[in-house]
């Protein structure tokens, strides 16, 4: 055994120094930049970094070659108590260059000066050229094993415990732009399996815009900004968007699913994912069976509402990315089930009439039930974003022993796609050698040089057949886990630049997904088309796009069209009515609560005895309870336990929060001032008896339906909000911990749905 190295005792020593000062369990309110508190005073005194903070993981340490290098995860860490270049000289001082004389030039000589801003001119990389914006996460996937009587991978075996790292993200914008826009999601699972890296890069969405990957470049440059001004940022409310899916018709399933409530999530631990195409299983004896992907949410699917998604953007631009790394350091941590629709692999490839080739198609759930197969658990945040987000390379075509594509043209394209990019993204072909893409499988591959290859390959002969390296490495039979494509006969054809005819079919499956929507969602699903449109500066392309809305139902098309003021036009031939997917609605089931964060609105002249109580059953039932008051600091009041502000009336929006809680009235702060906070109006309402930024929020919840809760005389500020008090989702008493269990039980539906105004009154 070694005796520990320098490095590693600076390592252990910054451990137990971290450990003496971190906290044993999560903290109650998630946020704080690092693992230790600083102190008002710079550090001066040399000493041993910090390690990471408690809930943070790096990729597991193996080799680039993918063999467990035994590393301590520390020590592939910058970790010395003293500044050095990057050759490890240890540097005096880092803020003045060398000069000749304080006030002389500065030398060229100045290798230092040169070295840090060489390297700072090149610390970007290409962002992605579609899914730049997004967020990940570390965590394990544990399969129940009911997947293997149809597929030998070995990490579907029962119990088999894989690591896996996550990459949720948004289509269109750029890597700054904001998480709430209407979008569809990725996302993107490494399985870091014994039999290979297995990459299920899927979305929310469970169908596409295109069906072959030869347009995609097309519908991506129309969704783009515009190439002239480059606006809009990362939205589909633009001329050029609209422009093609108009035209384009097979975008019409697609475009729906993200005019719902599926394109604005409430977080990514509220979103199924999807793997879009069909794939095949393999089991021992050869046998296929096709399956369909699906990831479903613990949390249920959740969404946010419109005008909340615009507010975030503006308030919050990181809100899906601070809500994924809050609730995981919290200790709530997201969970999904992977589930598999099972469909026969028979010669056309079908089931129930449904093309499993075609990407624009799903196959109903009451058709094909989801079997769920494992759980997916996501328990560690990155350390480094950079180094494991912005670098880690998904690919549809890695797959491990027992899974197979199939010949969906999407899926083709993509398996060239992903490679391709990256090469370009991550500065050369050795990126399956970055630490977050390494595989946990020994890799022996005879791919060799390269830019920044890590690997010190030994033996002269990196070629087949040879015999100066004993022959090594050697092929792999089905006994050692080789994965071998499966011998799928093909009919015999013709070369041909066509597509089958059921792919023609654009609209039988748009109008199974608006007859699945509750009153509500459909109400959201008309407004955002109306949004969309109205955004659009021609207007043939509205109405070329009512065209379309015709073919999938006539209440939509004509309420879009009423808010554009256009006519609305008549489908083509008459429309099928089809049989209506319970599954796809959001609406109707109750889910857990973890991790929904409530905000309290504290009275400072009220029970603060009662708010500390009812803070802590927000925390003992797994929620996150954040405190608002007029000032920052501590509320105290004589006896009663001093309880931390979260949030001023200033810095608090609505949006930040799943229901409010009033613990009282509060009169107006000392800054209740329109020029001090434009929130609180200009000019501020002369006598109103209740803080106007909190009347405020009550408006933007009542309007979002979240639930609403007080006591404490908390009557008097929904009476100043003009929310009634026996309004549906408005829970009043006395007693603060009953008003909480009231408000848990609307949270569970996520939303009040009977507090949506119903469809205006239009013969339907
Ligand atoms: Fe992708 N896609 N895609 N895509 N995709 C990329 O790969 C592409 C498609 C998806 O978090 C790129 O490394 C083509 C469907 C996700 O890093 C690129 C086609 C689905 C991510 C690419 C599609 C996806 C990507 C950009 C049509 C759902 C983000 C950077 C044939 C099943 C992965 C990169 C991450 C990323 C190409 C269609 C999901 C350019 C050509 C369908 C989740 O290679």
């Amino acid at each position: 055994m070694n005796q520990p190295g320098p490095i590693k005792k600076i390592v252990e020593k910054a451990v137990e120094a971290a450990e003496e000062v971190l906290p044993e369990s999560p903290p109650e309110v998630p946020g704080a930049p690092g693992p230790e508190p600083p102190q008002v005073a710079e550090p001066t005194e040399p000493r041993p970094p910090l390690p990471p903070k408690r809930e943070q993981a790096a990729p597991r340490p193996v080799s680039a070659t993918g063999r467990a290098d035994g590393a301590d995860p520390g020590v592939r860490a910058q970790n010395g108590e003293f500044l050095t270049t990057a050759q490890g000289a240890r540097l005096p001082d880092s803020d003045h260059s060398l000069k000749a004389g304080p006030r002389g030039p500065v030398l060229l000589q100045d290798h230092h000066l040169r070295e840090k801003i060489t390297h700072f001119d090149h610390e970007r990389i290409p962002e992605r050229v579609v899914h730049a914006r997004g967020a990940a996460a570390h965590g394990v996937f544990r399969s129940y094993g009911s997947a293997a009587g149809l597929t030998r991978a070995a990490f579907l075996a029962q119990d088999v415990e894989t690591p896996v790292f996550v990459r949720f993200s948004t289509v269109l914008g750029s890597r700054g732009s904001a998480d709430t826009v209407r979008d569809t999601r990725g996302f993107a699972t490494k399985f870091y399996t014994g039999e290979g890296v297995f990459d299920l890069v899927g979305n929310n969405i469970p169908v596409f815009f295109i069906q072959d990957a030869v347009k995609f470049p097309d519908v991506v440059h129309a969704a783009k900004p515009h190439p002239d001004r480059e606006i809009p940022q990362a939205q589909s409310a633009h001329d050029t968007f609209w422009d093609f899916v108009s035209l384009h018709t097979e975008a019409t399933h697609h475009t729906l699913w993200n005019m719902s409530d599926r394109g604005i999530p409430r977080s990514f631990r509220t979103m199924e994912g999807f793997g879009v195409h069909t794939f095949r299983l393999i089991d021992a004896e050869g046998r296929t069976t096709l399956v369909k992907w699906h990831w479903k949410p613990k949390l249920g699917v959740h969404s946010l509402v419109w005008e909340e998604a615009q507010l975030i953007a503006g308030a919050d631009p990181d809100f899906h990315r601070r809500d994924l790394y809050d609730a995981i350091e919290s200790g709530a941590f997201p969970q999904w089930e992977l589930g598999i629709q099972v469909l026969p692999d028979t010669p056309e490839q079908t089931f129930e009439g449904i093309d499993l080739l075609d990407p624009t198609k799903i196959v109903p759930e009451e058709l094909a039930p989801v079997e769920p197969i494992g759980l997916l658990t996501l328990n560690a945040n990155p350390t480094n974003f950079f180094a494991e987000v912005e670098q880690v390379a998904f690919h549809p075509g890695h797959l491990v022993p027992g899974i197979d594509v199939t010949d969906d043209p999407l899926l083709a394209g993509r398996l060239f796609s992903y490679l391709d990019t990256q090469i370009t993204r991550l500065g050369g072909p050795n990126f399956a050698q970055i630490p977050v893409n390494r595989t946990h499988a020994p890799v022996n591959d005879m791919l060799r040089d390269g830019f920044h290859q890590h690997a010190v390959h030994s033996g002269v002969a990196p070629y087949k057949p040879n015999s100066l390296d004993g022959g090594c490495p050697f092929f792999a039979g089905a006994g050692d886990h080789a994965r071998i494509e499966h011998p799928l006969p093909l009919p015999a054809a013709a070369k041909v630049r066509e597509a089958p005819a059921s792919f023609d079919d654009h609209f039988g499956q748009p109008r199974l997904f608006w007859a699945s929507m509750s009153p509500p969602e459909r109400e959201h699903i008309i407004a955002a088309y109306t949004f969309e449109l109205a955004k659009c500066y021609e207007p043939a392309v509205r109405e070329r796009t009512l065209r379309v809305l015709a073919e999938i139902d006539p209440h939509l098309c004509a309420e879009v069209a009423r808010g554009l003021g256009l006519p609305a036009p008549e489908p083509a031939e008459p429309l099928a009515d089809p049989r209506p997917s319970p599954a796809l609605s959001q609406i109707g089931r109750t889910w857990p609560t973890t991790g929904r964060v409530i905000g309290i609105v504290a009275d400072p002249d009220g029970d603060l005895g009662a708010l500390a109580s009812v803070r802590r059953a927000i925390l003992a039932a797994d929620m996150a309870p954040l405190v608002v008051a007029p000032t920052g600091g501590q509320l105290t009041a004589g006896d009663a336990e001093p309880v931390t502000v979260q949030r001023t009336f200033a810095t608090a929006r609505s949006i930040e929060f799943d229901a409010v809680l009033l613990a009282g009235a509060p009169a107006p702060g000392a800054d209740a001032d329109g020029g001090r906070d434009a929130k609180a109006g200009s000019p501020a309402a002369p006598g109103t008896a209740v803080d106007p930024r909190i009347t405020l929020m009550l408006g933007e919840a009542w309007r979002h339906a979240k639930a609403i809760g007080g006591w404490g005389g908390a009557d008097r500020a929904l009476r100043a909000a003009g929310i009634p008090a026996d309004a549906p989702g408005v829970v009043l008493g006395e007693d603060g911990e009953a008003v909480l269990s009231g408000i848990t039980d609307l949270l569970a539906a996520h939303r009040v749905w009977d507090r949506f105004p119903p469809p205006p009154e239009t013969g339907r």
